[in-house]
């Protein structure tokens, strides 16, 4: 990102709208807020804790040794003697780790199947997270909603016990990682993988692409928002409404839907119906744009337009090569997307 750019994305972050709740805007992975991210940290701890106190005796004894029998004035320089074959300190030396190992397998292969078989009760959401170089589509088949990058569940309660995600590709291999909502899961093409995440806690939660996809790998951001059930619906039927159609802004609207841009990009109930790109229907309701790269603020949105290639080298929009006149059209028109 050019230095210019980045103040003006600075200046723009003060003029946004209230955060959706606290961000943990430092991925943590001590501070899991759901089942399957308490038991991961859970078996961590333990295998931290068994190989520290490894460490400790080993690294101690090896002190020690170096240290009570370093090569002092007075050595009479003879061999010290050697002991070959002692049963009892083999058999414990080859016993021990083995039992070592034993527990921590069977630790982890329990947490492994016990989040693994967890099924989808009645009450649970389901969402479908598709992969792209590089930003995520985010579908939520039975409200049919289609959004980007940012990802609304519910908190754990009554009406919503969990939430289900299926990751699947639209490319290469991606990974799905959000630090504080559970474990790592990878996203590859023409395989359904599955993660599901009961948050405790509302509030906004960062992951990332954990899986070199590309260029622009690193921008691949996810903020999850987890809501209270009732805002969590509010925000799903604001999102299943149709896409703005603001009569004062038909020229505008015009103009986009004679360029190419409908190819690749969707606004439900118009002539754009491509799904190349991230769906614009409510374009205005993500707090960013391009995957978490600048705040969606309308200056932004301008300079996104106009040339996607300076904001994130390398992605797959190109640079539209649009008039002055054709960007405030265009710009104008998608900021009314609510
Ligand atoms: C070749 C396909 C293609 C065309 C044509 C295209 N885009 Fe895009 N657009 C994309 C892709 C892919 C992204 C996602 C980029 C990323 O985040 O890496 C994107 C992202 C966007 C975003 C940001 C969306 C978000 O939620 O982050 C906006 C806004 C956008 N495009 C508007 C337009 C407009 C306006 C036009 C026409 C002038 C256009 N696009 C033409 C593929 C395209
Ligand atoms: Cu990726």
């Amino acid at each position: 990102m050019k230095a210019g750019y980045l103040t003006l994305a600075l200046a723009a972050a003060q003029t946004l709208p209230a955060a959706d709740g606290k961000e943990h805007n430092i991925a943590n992975i001590f501070k899991p807020v759901t089942t399957p991210g308490t038991q991961i940290l859970d078996i961590a701890t333990l295998a931290l804790a068994v190989t520290g106190v490894i460490f400790v005796i080993v690294a101690g004894l090896l002190i020690y040794i170096l240290v009570r029998f370093r090569r002092r004035p007075d050595d009479d320089r003879q061999e010290p003697p050697q002991v070959y074959g002692s049963t009892q300190i083999e058999a414990a030396w080859t016993v021990l780790p083995i039992l070592i190992v034993f527990v921590l397998l069977m630790v982890t292969a329990r947490v492994i199947s016990g989040v693994e078989d967890a099924k989808p009760r009645s009450n649970a959401l389901k969402a479908t997270i598709v992969g792209h170089q590089w930003w995520w589509e985010i579908q939520y088949p039975k409200y049919g909603i289609v959004t980007a990058n940012e990802l609304h569940i519910p908190v754990a309660g009554p009406q919503h016990l969990a939430t289900f995600l299926t990751l699947e590709s639209a490319d290469v291999a991606h990974s799905f990682w959000i630090p504080q909502l559970g474990g790592k899961m990878d996203v590859i093409p023409n395989r359904n993988n599955k993660m599901w995440m009961d948050p405790k806690e509302t509030g906004v939660f960062f992951g990332n692409c954990a899986e070199y996809c590309g260029t622009q790998h690193a921008n691949m951001l996810i903020r999850v928002i987890v809501q209270p059930n009732d805002e969590f619906m509010k925000w799903v039927a604001s999102e299943q409404a149709p896409a703005v159609n603001d009569a004062s802004l038909a020229p505008q609207r015009e103009l986009f839907e004679s360029l190419s841009c409908v190819n690749c990009h969707t606004v439900r109930g118009t002539p754009a119906k491509g799904t190349f790109g991230p769906d614009l229907t409510h374009l205005m309701s993500r707090r960013m744009l391009a995957s978490g790269m600048i705040p969606n603020t309308r200056e932004n949105l301008r300079e996104w337009i106009k040339d996607p290639q300076t904001i994130k080298p390398g992605c797959q929009m190109p640079d539209m090569q649009l008039t002055s006149a054709q960007l405030d059209a265009v710009t104008a028109y998608l900021s009314s997307l609510k």
